[in-house]
């Protein structure tokens, strides 16, 4: 699906940038990680939401790639016996999601990025790293939070392959940030230079998209 097709009109997303703008949500507290869990505004939910613009592209094992380009020294394209070639990590981490629920606890095996990452070697000037979905879908953070030791390029849930409504074959886990930076169906890995929005940040959302500091919408 092309990135252009994206439903940049449609209902959902009118109704998010109104929300952006008007600040819903917004409790103007902030908190840190190390002395609360949970972050503001937020609140727990046990069951897992399924949360996207309506794509659920079936991504193939036999078909599937995953492409690292931009400000690397080694371009990859790997298949999918390549990818899980690469050192496999389990971890566990939780989800805040910007619509207000977090879910605690996740237990995620896959790829660490930094495992990956090793591999293509960004060059100096790499900064920010934009993602690249199988639905058209596109986020954009800072190279040094993709890099984070509990990123992870996630192919497992809870011990079961990923199901495809939450992004399998493979989809990113940033877990410091709202959980809209943590493309399903990740496709494309692209390092660029200065900082592009990606499709909720086009549409009122965050660039960077703290949880702790409540960065739920672009601030203008
Ligand atoms: N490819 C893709 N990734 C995406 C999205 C999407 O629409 N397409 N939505 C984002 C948003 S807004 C959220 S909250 C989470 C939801 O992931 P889940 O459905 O597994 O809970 O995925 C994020 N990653
Ligand atoms: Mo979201």
């Amino acid at each position: 699906m092309a990135e252009d097709d994206l439903p940049e009109d449609s209902k959902l997303t009118r109704t998010k940038r109104l929300w952006a703008e008007a600040g819903k949500f917004l409790t103007g507290r902030a908190a840190r990680p190390e002395q609360e869990r949970l972050p503001p505004g937020q609140h727990l939910v046990r069951d897992w939401p399924v949360l996207d613009l309506g794509q659920h592209p079936n991504v193939p094992l036999a078909t599937w790639r995953l492409d690292v380009v931009g400000l690397v020294e080694m371009p990859l394209s790997l298949d999918w016996a390549q990818f899980q070639a690469l050192p496999q990590t389990e971890l566990r981490t939780d989800i805040h999601c910007v619509t207000t629920w977090s879910r605690y606890d996740n237990d995620w095996r896959g790829v660490r990025v930094r495992d990956l990452l090793d591999v293509a070697r960004p060059v100096e000037a790499a900064r920010f790293v934009l993602l690249h979905a199988s639905d058209g879908y596109t986020t954009n953070l800072p190279l040094e939070d993709f890099a984070a030791p509990d990123a992870i390029l996630a192919t497992h849930w809870q011990g079961q392959p990923l199901t495809r409504e939450h992004g399998g074959p493979m989809r990113a886990v940033v877990p410091h940030l709202y959980f809209w930076k943590s493309a399903k169906w990740l496709s494309r890995i692209e390092l660029i230079g200065a900082d592009r929005a990606g499709f909720w940040e086009r549409n009122g959302y965050h660039m960077y998209g703290d949880p702790w500091r409540e960065q739920r919408y672009s601030e203008d």
